[in-house]
């Protein structure tokens, strides 16, 4: 008889966000910062037609120019194209330069719904409040 803890799959998201919970803190506006200060790969990447054109709501107004720039950096961070931000995407295009902690703040700041992604309407709602 085996006795012990078996981890499952399914139990990652929920990890992911029970230990971001108690890591909750100071640096909540970094990654952001870095997001929008255009720490960006080059060139940059096409904005698909679907993304450009995508109607979306901000909680406050923004202007034209930031709600490109918002688009732009979505599909920058998007490597797989399925219109969602995931953990491993923000990871990979930050190159490693941000934390653990700065990572599970942003997806608990940006991921309303938490589902895990963040979905370009999600992220638009955080960016704006940013700006
Ligand atoms: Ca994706
Ligand atoms: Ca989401």
């Amino acid at each position: 008889m085996i006795e012990g803890r078996r981890s499952y799959k399914a139990d990652e998201r929920f990890c992911f966000y029970s230990s971001a919970c108690a890591m909750k803190s100071f640096r909540a506006v970094s990654l952001a910062l870095m997001l929008l200060s255009g720490a960006r790969s080059d060139p940059l990447i096409q904005i698909p037609p679907h993304i450009q054109t995508m109607e979306l709501s901000t909680p406050k107004p923004v202007t034209e120019a930031q709600m490109q720039e918002f688009k732009q950096d979505f599909v920058d961070v998007d490597f797989n194209k399925d219109d969602q931000m995931d953990a491993q995407e923000v990871r990979a295009h930050f190159k490693g330069g941000i934390s653990d902690v700065e990572l599970f703040q942003f997806f608990l700041d940006s991921d309303t719904d938490r589902s895990g992604d963040v979905s370009l309407q999600e992220y638009v709602d955080y960016a704006a409040m940013l700006g």
